[in-house]
């Protein structure tokens, strides 16, 4: 009896799996808490603020990377992927964290960068030691051409994704910057060796990996172009799947490790390939057609406009597409992307609420939500005007390449006030105190002075405050099984003003109507929301028949909890 009981237990964990309820906070250490006062956020600082986290309401910590680096691009350039990089502690805080976030029953997810190494990384220096190296071929390694690059294709942070090396009069591959070296997973001891630094981080016991730039592994040199962006010859090309899939079968499955991909380059209609609870490789995909929706493409610092039937097509084409067996993980920043209230909201008059109609567009939807740090106060893009505010590799690298190319100064910092990946980097705001409350010393990179009224402490204290919504929703979240398991149905889908959905589950039935405009705006009297009753806004009062500027209600059957 007991031998079945068990079986029935495991079949049921693996159709529920924990992260299907859970609900994930972005840390980027680097900015979130600084104990020792050296300007940068550290692993004790991170450790001080998790009851913070668990106050908000939230089950795991996407951790971005904290492994020992040059930190040509903020650590996403690993040269030891078993150590931790002083700055931001040593391993024994690591430890210290983990054993604090299961205190609170919060797991871990370690960012886990595969497709590049550091040009300072153990490998590299050996691979890069001579043609004869036995980690030569750990690398992608090629002879120039006519005293120049092997071929024309360009790095995804500008300039030739070729870095010539005298030593040995080759050039290594970079699809990132010069410093971010591509590792050859053609090659069978690069795969394996990625697989250990898999197993020596579940084995100290994180719950799973952020999987970056993990689409990009696979590359096709019979069909590269001769020219252009090297993106389009690595971007989810055929074979990339035997990759994930061996990964997945070797170092993931035996640990029941839970893994969140970065996907870009994979369509809609090809998201199951890769999240299919049976066949896939991952059990969530963070997509693209949401935030990119205003990237032009080639050169590259140039924008198109977009309109919100695009914006909420990038939610809603995914969950058609997810159904009922996919899942999907939902976010509106990350460090990669501008504040979401500046961006898709108002960040002046209307901040507040903007900031938290946008919060229940996205989390009441079905996937697991992303909160990136900062975003659950609302924070705003910063006021910089000049170049030496930024501090990003790709964004300075954009602003030499452009004005070599003859673009203006002026429409490069343009670009960057709404493009720049700095926006989400500035300091955590935990309070109106100098820096806010980030550090004691000089900060790595300014913060927004907007953090005397947008801070964690002010708007602890605030029931109206974005902060103080995020709870409720989380809460919600957490209370209504319909919100995790509940079928995914969009309506107002042609609206050029308003957005919502459905989501049911046996009788419970709830809607979430959001207004993204200044203005106000009629509700449609939809058979779908008749008899429904508020369960949660962002308005206290209102015209049953129309949403104020910004405003968002959850309706529902159910009873509420608001
Ligand atoms: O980003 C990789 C990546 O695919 C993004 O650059 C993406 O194409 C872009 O955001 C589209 O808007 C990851 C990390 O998130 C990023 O911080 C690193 O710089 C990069 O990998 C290299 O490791």
């Amino acid at each position: 009896m007991d031998g079945n009981g068990t079986v029935r237990r495991n079949a049921a964990a693996a159709a529920r799996p924990w992260w299907k309820d859970a609900v994930v906070y972005q840390v980027y250490p680097r900015s979130f808490q600084d104990a020792d006062g050296d300007g940068i956020g550290d692993l004790k600082g991170l450790a001080r603020r998790i009851p913070y986290l668990a106050d908000l309401g939230v089950d795991a910590l996407w951790v971005c990377p904290v492994y020992d680096s040059p930190n040509d691009d903020n650590g996403y350039d690993v040269r030891d992927y078993r150590a931790i990089l002083p700055e931001f502690g040593t391993m024994a805080d690591m430890d210290d964290v983990l054993g604090i976030c299961r205190t609170h029953g919060i797991r871990v997810f370690m960012d886990l960068v595969a497709n590049h190494t550091s040009d300072e990384h153990a490998w590299f220096l050996e691979s890069r030691a001579s043609k004869d190296s036995p980690k030569r071929d750990w690398y992608i390694w090629r002879k120039g051409r006519d005293g120049g690059p092997p071929d024309g294709l360009t790095s995804h942070f500008g300039g030739s994704a070729w870095e010539y090396d005298e030593r040995t009069g080759e050039s290594y591959f970079h699809l990132f910057s010069r410093r971010q070296p591509d590792l050859n997973w053609e090659n069978p001891e690069v795969r394996a060796a990625i697989r250990d630094v898999m197993r020596f981080w579940l084995d100290r016991g994180v719950s799973g990996f952020r999987m970056d730039a993990i689409t990009y592994l696979k590359k096709d040199w019979a069909n590269a172009p001769a020219d252009g962006p090297a993106a389009a010859m690595c971007l989810n090309k055929p074979g990339l799947l035997d990759f994930l899939r061996e990964m997945k079968r070797e170092a993931l499955a035996p640990y029941g490790a839970a893994t969140v991909a970065e996907a870009p380059g994979v369509p809609a209609e090809r998201a199951m390939e890769f999240i299919d609870p049976d066949d896939g490789v991952f059990d969530l995909l963070f997509t693209f057609d949401h935030v990119d929706l205003d990237i032009a493409g080639v050169p590259r610092g140039q924008r198109r406009p977009w309109d919100l039937r695009t914006f909420k097509r990038g939610f809603t084409d995914w969950e058609k597409a997810a159904g009922e067996r996919g899942w999907l993980a939902l976010y509106l920043e990350n460090h990669d992307q501008v504040r979401s209230v500046s961006k898709f909201g108002d960040d002046g008059r209307y901040r507040t609420e903007s900031a938290t109609m946008l919060a229940a567009w996205y989390l009441l939807m079905r996937g697991t939500p992303f909160v990136y740090q900062g975003q659950e106060l609302g924070m705003a893009n910063a006021p910089f005007r000049t170049i030496a505010e930024y501090r990003d590799v790709d964004a300075l690298n954009l602003h030499r390449e452009a004005l070599a190319a003859g673009r203006s100064e002026a429409e490069v910092l343009r670009y960057l006030a709404v493009r720049g990946r700095d926006h989400s980097r500035t300091p955590m705001q935990w309070s109106g105190a100098p820096n806010a409350g980030f550090t004691d010393g000089t900060p790595w990179i300014a913060a927004n002075p907007d953090c005397l009224t947008v801070n964690a402490e002010r708007e602890a204290a605030d029931p109206g405050s974005v902060l103080s919504f995020y709870k409720r929703l989380i809460r919600l979240r957490r209370t209504h099984p319909a919100f995790v398991h509940g079928t995914f149905e969009e309506i107002l889908a042609d609206s050029q003003a308003l957005g919502g959905y459905l989501r049911t589950l046996g009788p419970a039935r709830f809607a979430v109507v959001c207004n993204f405009t200044a203005a106000s705006q009629p509700l449609p009297d939809l058979p779908a929301l008749r008899g429904m009753r508020r369960v949660l806004g962002n308005a206290r009062s209102g015209a049953p028949d129309a949403l104020g500027p910004y405003e968002t209600r959850v309706l529902g059957t159910a009873p509420t909890t608001d």
